[in-house]
């Protein structure tokens, strides 16, 4: 398999599946709905919504009912990311190659197109109900999705990564801020495609296992790329951990260290996936690629 034209064929087809599913821009809330998409269709990898079709196809999932769910999904993670660029929060200027919203659309419009974001991935992952006759599981994957989502997952982390701002950090606080600002979306999402293409309670669970770790290395390598990127290549700047005097793995444990831990990581959650007898030769070089990525 040539994994890089594997990769653009798919993300272009992720693309396709998110613009579908965009509100209108139109009505007097046009506006908002603008600032919704100048985010949603800034780029990005769409690494979420790929984890969500596949685990799916993994399991040998086939329906469409998957569709809502990675555009719901890319809508909760680019809420998080126009709330996180936010003068209360780290305050950046850049985001995927481009202004972020607040700097175009204002703070306030910022903040409202990020809620709106958000409440939209819900209507969205709702119209999964008619697109499949297992409502069971599609009730299973939006139970699992609101909670990585909130206090016990993706907002949990960043209301603790928030509060201990610039304060010195151990390993296991670092860890949970990890496993819940950025492992949980990435659990749900595996999760996700594992419940709606019909895994039973253990494969779902093992999933959710491999899934953390490739959370917590992603997190590791994006401070790691913080630190040896650049801002063309990233999109975003560079050095804002140091800025905001954030502990991360590399100022924990030193560049090398942390590369490391991210091979391992990977490594764990690709045996885990394999573990399971089944077979995504694309996912494991996803995960793969995702620890010597630039951006
Ligand atoms: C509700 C005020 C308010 C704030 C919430 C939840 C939140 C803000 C932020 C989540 C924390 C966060 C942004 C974690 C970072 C995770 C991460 C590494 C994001 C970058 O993901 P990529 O590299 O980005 O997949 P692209 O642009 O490629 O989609």
């Amino acid at each position: 398999m040539n994994f890089q034209d594997e990769l653009a064929k798919r993300t272009e087809e992720t693309e396709k599946v998110i613009r579908s599913f965009l509100p209108a821009e139109a009505g007097f809330a046009g506006t908002m709905a603008q600032a919704m998409n100048y985010s949603m269709l800034a780029g990005g990898k769409r690494l979420r919504p790929m984890l969500i079709r596949e685990t799916y196809r993994l399991f040998d999932g086939k329906e469409e009912v998957v569709k809502p769910f990675m555009a719901g999904m890319e809508m909760i993670h680019t809420h998080s990311l126009i709330h996180d660029d936010l003068p209360a929060l780290d305050d950046d200027d850049y985001r995927r190659g481009r202004l972020t919203t607040h700097k175009v659309y204002g703070e306030a419009m910022g903040v409202l197109s990020g809620v709106a974001l958000l409440n939209y991935a819900y209507e969205t992952m709702f119209q999964a109900f008619a697109l499949t006759k297992e409502q069971d599981r599609v009730i299973h994957a939006l139970r699992v999705v609101s909670q990585k989502t909130g206090i016990h997952g993706m907002l949990g982390g960043q209301s603790v990564d928030v509060e201990n701002d610039g304060k010195p950090l151990e390993k296991e606080m670092l860890d949970y801020i990890y496993r819940n600002k950025t492992s949980a979306l990435i659990e749900a999402s595996m999760m996700t495609g594992a419940i709606l293409a019909g895994a039973n309670e253990q494969e779902v669970s093992a999933v959710e296992k491999a899934a953390g770790n490739i959370g917590l290395a992603f997190q590791i390598q994006d401070d790691i790329l913080d630190v040896t990127s650049t801002a063309e290549e990233l999109g975003k700047p560079v050095h804002s951990d140091e800025k905001n005097n954030k502990v991360t793995y590399v100022t924990l444990f030193g560049t090398e260290k942390a590369a490391e831990q991210v091979e391992e990581l990977s490594e764990k959650a690709i045996d885990l996936l394999k573990s399971l007898n089944k077979n995504n030769e694309f996912l494991y070089l996803l995960i793969e690629k995702l620890i010597n990525r630039r951006k």
